[in-house]
């Protein structure tokens, strides 16, 4: 665990005791301070109880001014739709509001650093979609490689659980806007931009308060190196805000599709192979069609945001390549669960808004769909005219019929994952892929995507082993 500095003798109250909230608590007292939690949950009140926290009521709370700092928990609103009325009462009473992820950064650079031969780096990597395979690809490789590394943040560890840093190591974090919004400290050495599509718009009151959030990791601290994948305007706007001139090679841009040139730095993949171009040149080039942990072109462009930030810390593009080719990716992100009658299933649960379900439908053929779930804003509309790959669809989730009526192909109603599972293995023949790309969110049914894609294992397990 990583002590928070700057806090010792001083109160502070946390909120929400989950993964981050409960680390942040635990951190907090390790710094010295005082700490007062709450959480709305019963269950996870009587958890931080039996840790020997000290539960307050933080919803009937009038000692705001005893109070340095309130952290809140990513998943609880801070101001869109409106703020929890937790936090709401820090606010009025002008107490600072944080999360975990600037503690972390207030906190992280320890005085003992200056005998390091190596000063540890951060590497931050946000985006709409691939931030989890990409964070997950940079500290692989980084571990291939020889470096010490930790991985935490959004992919599902408290970042104040990590370790204290060492020499030379390297700490990646997953950023999601939620935590980007509100860290009152942001400052990566290395920030990763993979791309932007509509998620999360209620809490960031639309698209352009969801860009802005995810922007500050940029703005507030001035990474020294930026990796910004070009392929929506979001991210040429980002990477032409950040550059000085086309030359500036503190940006290195990265591309799925298009091919890139020009005097400064840039990373991309085209039919399959991965090319970096340094001052007009070409100085590396991998075969990615050899990776089986990332296949299709959202991997590949995943794969391109991860070769940039480990070039930009220095590893040979040989290094990168051989660890690519060990990555087995990421449990519920294309993850094959097996096959069996020559039909293959795969689990991408964490395809929870339509750009990422997207992107699988693209990185597969003769789809079995099982979509379907908690709707987010935005609609399905960008499916429209991309139903070349799917064969049929077999909707889940609460509102199954009314997402069933937006898709353009054959649909069928099966509202659970074992009845989908089932339905589109007897319908399917050798060649399909019985794809879980729900394109929503699993709260309407599930706690979580993982839970979720546990389901979905668990029935094509069953499947496989038992031949139905
Ligand atoms: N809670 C309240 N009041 C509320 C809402 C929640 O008290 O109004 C309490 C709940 O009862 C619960 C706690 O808050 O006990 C949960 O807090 P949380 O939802 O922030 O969850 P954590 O366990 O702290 O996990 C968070 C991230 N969760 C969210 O952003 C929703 C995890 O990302 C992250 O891995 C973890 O911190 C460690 O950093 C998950 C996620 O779903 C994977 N992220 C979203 C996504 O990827 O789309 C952004």
């Amino acid at each position: 665990m990583i002590a928070a500095s700057g806090v010792t003798g001083e109160k502070y109250a946390v909120l929400g005791l989950g993964r981050s909230g409960l680390s942040a608590a635990q951190s907090l007292i390790a710094g010295g301070a005082k700490v007062v939690v709450w959480d709305d949950g019963e269950v996870a009140r009587q958890k931080a109880e039996a840790l020997g926290l000290c539960v307050t009521d933080l919803t009937r709370f009038s000692d705001w001014p005893a109070i340095a700092g309130l952290i809140v928990s990513p998943g609880i609103p801070h101001l869109y739709p409106a703020p929890h009325p937790v936090i709401a009462a820090a606010l009025k009473a002008n107490v600072p509001v944080d999360n975990d992820i600037g503690l972390f950064f207030r906190s992280f650079a320890a005085s003992d650093w200056t005998a390091f031969d190596t000063p540890p780096k951060v590497i931050a990597v946000t985006g709409s979609n691939g931030k989890s395979t990409t964070s997950a690809l940079i500290h692989h490789i980084l571990q291939s490689a020889g470096r010490e590394s930790q991985l935490a943040g959004n992919i599902g560890r408290g970042v104040m659980d990590l370790d204290p840093a060492r020499n030379g190591e390297v700490v990646v974090l997953e950023l999601s806007s939620y935590q980007t919004e509100l860290a009152r400290a942001l400052t990566p050495d290395i920030a990763v931009f993979t791309n932007l599509s509509p998620d999360h718009l209620d809490r960031h009151g639309g698209e352009g308060g969801y860009f802005a959030a995810k922007r500050r990791l940029f703005i507030e601290g001035g990474p020294d190196r930026a990796i910004i994948g070009i392929d929506e305007t979001a991210g040429l706007f980002l990477a032409n805000q950040l550059s000085m001139a086309a030359q500036d090679d503190r940006v290195i841009r990265v591309s799925s599709g298009q091919k890139l040139s020009g005097p400064g730095w840039q990373v991309f993949a085209r039919k399959g192979f991965l090319a970096e171009m340094r001052k007009g040149r070409q100085v590396a080039s991998i075969d990615l069609r050899a990776m089986v942990g990332l296949p299709g072109s959202h991997n590949h462009q995943n794969a391109c945001a991860a070769y940039g930030a480990c070039r930009a810390l220095g590893i040979a593009p040989k290094a990168i390549e051989k660890a690519m080719q060990s990555f087995t990716g990421l449990a519920h992100r294309s993850q094959v669960v097996g096959k069996i009658c020559g039909i293959r299933f795969v689990n991408d649960s964490k395809a929870t808004n339509v750009a990422s379900a997207l992107n699988a439908l693209h990185a597969f053929e003769n789809i079995r769909w099982i979509c379907g779930g908690l709707e987010k804003d935005g609609g399905l509309g960008a499916f429209r005219g991309q139903m070349g790959t799917v064969r049929k669809a077999y909707v889940i989730g609460r509102e199954a019929a009314r997402f069933a009526m937006q898709l353009e192909c054959e649909t069928v109603v099966t509202h659970v994952m074992a009845e989908a599972v089932r339905t589109a293995f007897e319908e399917a023949e050798a060649g399909d892929t019985i794809l879980l790309a729900p394109a929503a969110a699993s709260f309407d049914q599930y706690d979580n995507f993982e839970q979720r894609g546990d389901d979905f294992i668990t029935a094509a397990k069953r499947i496989i082993q038992g031949g139905l």
